[in-house]
């Protein structure tokens, strides 16, 4: 089993002299004002979790967007701060976008035109001429600021995801000795009959090509990108080794499952903190007389909350009886909102949870109760531990932390998960009950199904999942992805 020490030793036993950037849009550690003081917060998310470690142990350097309302404030006039504040070992580099180029690069090209393209949810893409010159600027902006500091040394550089497709071939064209650069991109690859409709797809593909190492969360996404190249552009495709060559040049495609820290999220869900936490949510919500139905998602169309909401309708509609026995609660932070398919769909989320409510509802007791707020991470773990179902119903997702969150924080092998199989995780969580979140039907027999599910057999399934995530953590995702790229040799 990986862990994090096996991780820091690998970099410190094979990164050697070389320089090691990590890529992102968003950074490890922003900083905010509160009460007038500038406050340094670490990110949430497995990458951070994972990669934080990393970079402690080999010094690198981490360039990303600087999003923060202070950020500015507490870096250098090169944008630079070392970090983790009480421990600073590697230093933060940021990257300063102007307010038209973080609507254009971020919220245009990123998120109304690659986030669609790439997940089957039936929300059609829109490129905008003027979003996609921006993400050009962007790319090429994060691309000055690297090699800035690779300067005349050799560097391993891993970009994060789809907000940087044409970072590998500009950092190549820029240095095309000194670097060996990997991507991982953390949504879906859709497949051809999708993708081909994307006007600038030449250049994405073109972009992506220069990378060393290419990874997708599961094997199908890589198959689908290699069916796309052998379509759009000449080159060799070598299925044995999973390759694409090109004018020598080789990419490597392979599929890394992310996951989430298994055994921290474990022991800190174990915690009186957590406990508490646990008991003071309870009561807020006033569950503790109800089987409580969970659900958590960033706010987005992807995430099949309408669908969710529709199958707890469907249940309530066939199995009457559950009323007054059953809670669904629903948090959900608010994402991308300026973007109007979000707007929209938050309108159609709240209509839908006050329809539902009047339907259901008996003289103290609703059926659903949606709560819009950021959860800290101690309050995270505690919500996973509240409930007895937990619903991850996504129309599309390439992994889902959730669901592998979920499974981790259960220590006391209590709950159960009902996943949509359009998630990467359904490939590894086998024993969770599977539903297909189209089908309105199947799902909300689903959710029944994990009501009654005799408690041995409920245990067994958990116990194996948990043996899943333990095994496949995100120290073996990176360690895996860093082993590979560690591998190549730079150009002579
Ligand atoms: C993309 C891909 C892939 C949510 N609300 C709160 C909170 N969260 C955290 C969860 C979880 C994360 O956000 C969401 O991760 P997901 O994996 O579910 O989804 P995306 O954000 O769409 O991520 C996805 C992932 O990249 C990694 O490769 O799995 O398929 O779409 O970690 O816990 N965390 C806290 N408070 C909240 O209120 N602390």
């Amino acid at each position: 089993m990986w862990t994090k020490k096996d991780l820091q030793k690998l970099i410190k036993d094979k990164m050697g002299d070389y320089l090691f950037i990590v890529v992102s849009n968003r950074q490890p550690y922003v900083h905010v004002l509160k009460k007038g003081q500038v406050v340094c917060q670490r990110g949430a998310g497995g990458v951070i979790t994972a990669l934080d470690p990393v970079m402690q142990a080999c010094n690198g350097i981490w360039v990303a967007f600087g999003s923060g309302e202070a950020d500015r404030q507490a870096s250098d006039s090169e944008g630079k701060i070392m970090v983790p504040p009480d421990s600073p070992s590697y230093t933060l580099k940021r990257v300063w976008l102007s307010k038209e180029e973080e609507n254009g690069y971020y919220y245009g090209y990123s998120n109304e035109a690659l986030w669609p393209l790439c997940h089957m949810a039936f929300q059609r893409p829109t490129f905008r001429t003027n979003d996609w010159q921006y993400y050009k600027t962007v790319n090429e902006k994060f691309a000055k600021a690297i090699i800035k500091e690779v300067g005349k040394k050799r560097a391993f550089i891993w970009i994060q995801d789809y907000h940087l497709c044409l970072l590998p071939k500009m950092l190549k064209e820029m240095a095309p000795k000194q670097l060996v650069v990997a991507h991982f991109w953390h949504i879906p690859w859709p497949n051809y009959e999708t993708f081909r409709i994307c006007p600038q797809k030449k250049e994405i593909l073109e972009g992506l090509l220069a990378n060393d190492l290419l990874g997708f969360h599961i094997r199908y996404h890589c198959d689908n990108f290699i069916d796309i190249i052998d379509r759009e552009i000449e080159s060799k495709i070598d299925r044995e080794r999973f390759a694409i060559v090109r004018s020598k040049r080789e990419t490597l495609i392979r599929p890394y499952p992310i996951s989430v820290d298994f055994e921290g999220i474990s022991e800190i869900a174990n915690s009186a903190q957590v406990r508490d936490a646990s008991k003071a949510l309870e009561e807020e919500y006033g569950l503790s007389r109800y089987k409580v139905l969970l659900g958590l998602d960033r706010i987005d169309y992807t995430k099949g909350i309408p669908e969710r909401l529709l199958a707890v309708d469907r249940l309530l509609e066939k199995h009457p009886e559950l009323k007054e026995k059953i809670v669904f609660l629903q948090m959900g932070e608010i994402s991308r909102i300026h973007i109007p398919k979000y707007k929209a769909l938050n309108d159609e989320i709240n209509a839908l949870v006050e329809q539902i409510n009047w339907k259901h509802s008996t003289e103290g007791w609703k059926p659903v109760i949606l709560v819009r707020r950021h959860l800290s991470f101690h309050e995270l773990l505690a919500f996973y531990r509240l409930g007895d179902i937990c619903i991850v119903s996504s129309l599309h997702d390439g992994m889902n932390l959730v669901a592998k969150e979920f499974i981790s924080s259960r220590s006391d092998e209590g709950g159960m998960l009902v996943l949509s199989q359009f998630t990467g995780a359904a490939r590894e969580l086998i024993e969770s009950i599977t539903i297909n979140p189209y089908d309105r039907d199947q799902f909300s027999q689903g959710i029944l199904e994990a009501i009654k599910l005799p408690d041995k057999e409920r245990i067994r399934r958990m116990r194996k999942m948990r043996k899943v995530v333990q095994q496949n953590n995100i120290f073996r995702w990176a360690g895996k992805i860093l082993s590979e790229l560690l591998k190549f040799e730079f150009k002579e």
